[in-house]
């Protein structure tokens, strides 16, 4: 019979919904071993996550998470909570011997994650950290490329980042708005998917200049039980955005690579349009988030008559996870990205080794965010933290 590993899912909003999605459909598609068996659920309001348990199919809640962590049905444990609680609710589940993935970024600041890393070396289990869009598989498709050689030595990392859904002065300050409470804006919760993918593709960051810009600095505070969510709505009252609504940076790669990062909230009509195109001595490839099922894929050696950027259809079953899925040419979205993710980790879990994303490489991320706020602060080519991890 199969194994089972019992989950314990702290946070139940939309990083909650999409990893119960995940959890469920998982062992419907891949065969894996052990299977996610989705034991508790973990929020602090009782009526909210009580909800949440019936609609998304947990077996039963907690409204503390260390009563979750103390559960013997409990090995793997998934903190889908605002930035603030991470350090907490990780470092109690490592000392109790579980298995953990974290949303991203992994910390609010680098102190955190630094923590966060000792105490995961410590623990000896396995860690991992949901950069979900790694697992789209048009990225995989493009790391495979690079890797093989196929587009020569990488010259260019070019991405954006691009959303809109704070644009309306009258939005209000919900949790991501709050320094205290998420760390950054725009740099910590976007842009660290495209510094992560980055890393994944091109490599390390040697040094960043940046800058980091507030438009709206003031914003209506939240009216009660709106919950905090990317359609929340304000009241009267008002208080102070501690966040950057907008990041742009330089960077430089170990390998000799240039880059260049844009991430914002307020780029009229982009809901979610995440995408990098990589430049190469041999070719280059480009992807958009909005159109996750393509990449585009130009070849310096194609002939030159026929020359030009082409549209491969990332469908096939044999491009990485397409296989699990449907027929070729029939697409799929966003939470497979997730299911993806709970994939590889049940295969970490089963071979004792942490796949990456592993906290060393969200705290290579969160140096590289937090060399681009001291730089923003005024400090020019800034090189991230990283000696002695
Ligand atoms: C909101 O900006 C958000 O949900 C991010 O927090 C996610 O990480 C990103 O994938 C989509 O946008």
């Amino acid at each position: 019979m199969m194994a089972e590993i019992g989950v314990g899912l702290v946070g139940y909003k939309f990083m909650g919904r999409t990893h119960s999605n995940a959890y469920r459909q998982l062992p419907r598609f891949f065969d894996v071993d052990p299977a996610p068996r989705m034991t508790a659920i973990c929020g602090r309001d009782e009526a909210g996550v009580r909800d949440a348990a019936n609609t998304l199919g947990w077996e039963s809640y907690e409204t503390d998470y260390r009563r979750l962590i103390d559960r013997d049905d409990i090995g793997l444990v998934d903190v889908s909570t605002p930035g603030n609680t991470h350090r907490d609710v990780v470092i109690a589940a490592l000392e109790a011997g579980k298995h953990v993935i974290c949303e991203k970024p992994l910390a609010n600041t680098l102190d955190e994650a630094k923590e966060m890393l000792a105490a995961a070396r410590d623990a000896g289990t396995v860690n991992t950290v949901c950069f979900n869009y790694r697992r789209a598989p048009a990225v995989q498709l493009a790391k495979k490329l690079i890797d093989e050689g196929r587009l020569g030595t990488i010259r260019h990392w070019r991405s954006t980042y691009l959303q809109d859904f704070i644009m309306d002065p009258q939005f209000p300050l919900i949790w991501r708005l709050q320094k205290e409470l998420a760390g950054s804006g725009a740099l910590g919760d976007i842009a660290a998917h495209s510094v992560d993918l980055a890393r994944f593709l091109v490599g390390d960051v040697s040094e960043v200049v940046g800058m980091m810009e507030t438009f709206i600095k003031e914003r209506p505070l939240e009216e009660a039980g709106a919950g905090g969510g990317l359609s929340a709505s304000g009241g009267v009252e008002t208080g102070e955005v501690t966040v950057d609504d907008a990041a742009a940076f330089l960077a430089r790669f170990e390998n000799g690579a240039i880059g260049t990062f844009e991430a914002t909230r307020f780029a009229a009509g982009r809901r979610n349009q995440n995408g990098f195109e990589i430049n190469g001595s041999k070719g280059s490839v480009a992807f958009d988030m909005e159109r996750m099922n393509e990449l585009d894929v130009f070849f310096v050696d194609d002939d030159a008559d026929v020359q030009g950027f082409r549209t491969v259809n990332v469908t096939e079953p044999g491009h990485p996870y397409v296989g699990a899925w449907w027929p070729p040419g029939h697409i799929i979205g966003y939470e497979h990205t997730f299911v993806h993710t709970m994939k590889d980790l049940m295969d970490g879990i089963k071979a004792g080794k942490s796949p990456a994303p592993t906290f060393e490489d969200a705290y290579r991320v969160q140096a590289v965010l937090d060399a681009v706020e001291r730089s923003a602060e005024g400090g020019g080519w800034t090189r991230p933290e990283v000696g002695g991890i």
